[in-house]
């Protein structure tokens, strides 16, 4: 797409931004990928090239070979403690910031367990899959926060004897049900939807887009590929969002 077309596109995106009152955001992987961490489906590039994403990411895989499940977890836990928020999350901050001062309703909804969102000042951030700082126990359902270095052995046993896994959601199991009320209700009120950085795969979050279309929103996608919601949203910027938000939010808050 060359230059002058995003221009416009970026334009458009920043008026539609401000006229908007109710705005719902959804990131996915694509958001921290300028920040160094791999995409969920580029994760197979590393040491774990070998092994699919999506079969670790599984409770059946999890008790199949605890130890090598929460080495990975823990490995991604500690290349997300080296990377900081790039632009694109920073620039979703002061976006929140200026919706609060224009009593703008806002809301962002991650499906990213990185807490880079957060870490830029996000506040308050709806975790789809939850995160790789909360680790919970199988056997009395304990939860705590890790934020430290990397643990010494695998797997980690409670206190209670019970095995700790990472307080992620893994395919086949059900997302946090606060997350998922509290996204639904910001997505039947909002006039404006942005999908950022995600391959619009994963469900049930891949439909979000849908619900907020039906209920007449403007819908924009920001994603250098092209995904299943490219033909149907009506902005698709094939961009990289650290390149492209400060630029759509200078355009708003200036
Ligand atoms: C569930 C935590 C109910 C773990 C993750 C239909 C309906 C309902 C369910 C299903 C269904 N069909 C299939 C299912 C099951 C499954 C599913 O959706 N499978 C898919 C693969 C088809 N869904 C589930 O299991 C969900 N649970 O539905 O419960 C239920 C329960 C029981 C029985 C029946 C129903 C749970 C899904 C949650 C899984 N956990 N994460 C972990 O991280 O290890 S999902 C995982 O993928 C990550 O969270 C990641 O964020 C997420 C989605 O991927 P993306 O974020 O989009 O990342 P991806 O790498 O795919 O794409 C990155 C994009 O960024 C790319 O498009 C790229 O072009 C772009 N990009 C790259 N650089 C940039 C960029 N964009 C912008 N700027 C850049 N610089
Ligand atoms: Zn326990």
């Amino acid at each position: 797409m060359t230059r002058d077309n995003k221009r416009w596109m970026i334009d458009d995106i920043s008026a539609s931004i401000q006229q908007a009152k109710s705005i719902v955001v959804l990131t996915g992987a694509g958001l921290s990928a300028e920040s160094g961490i791999p995409t969920f489906r580029d994760a197979l590039n590393g040491l774990w090239a070998k092994f699919d994403a999506q079969e670790l990411a599984t409770l059946q895989a999890f008790k199949r070979n605890p130890a090598r499940v929460t080495q990975w977890y823990d490995e991604r836990r500690q290349m997300c403690r080296q990377c900081a928020p790039n632009p694109g999350h920073i620039a979703l901050a002061q976006l929140q910031a200026w919706c609060k001062s224009q009593a703008q309703e806002y809301t962002l909804i991650t499906q990213n367990v990185d807490g880079l969102h957060q870490a830029a000042g996000s506040k308050p951030v709806i975790e789809l899959h939850g995160n790789l700082w909360l680790w919970w126990c199988l056997g009395c359902g304990q939860s705590v926060e890790e934020r430290g270095g990397p643990f010494n052995s695998y797997p980690i046993l409670c206190a209670c004897g019970g095995l700790r896994r990472p307080g992620v959601v893994w395919f086949g199991e059900m997302l946090p049900e606060s997350a998922l009320i509290d996204a639904g209700l910001a997505i039947n009120r909002c006039d404006l939807f942005l999908s950022l950085g995600t391959s619009s795969v994963v469900e049930p979050a891949a439909s979000f887009v849908y619900a907020a279309s039906e209920r007449g929103a403007v819908t924009v996608e920001i994603n250098p590929e092209a995904t299943p919601i490219s033909d149907q949203v009506d902005y698709s910027l094939k961009a990289k969002t650290g390149e492209v938000l400060p630029e759509i939010v200078r355009g708003v808050t200036q």
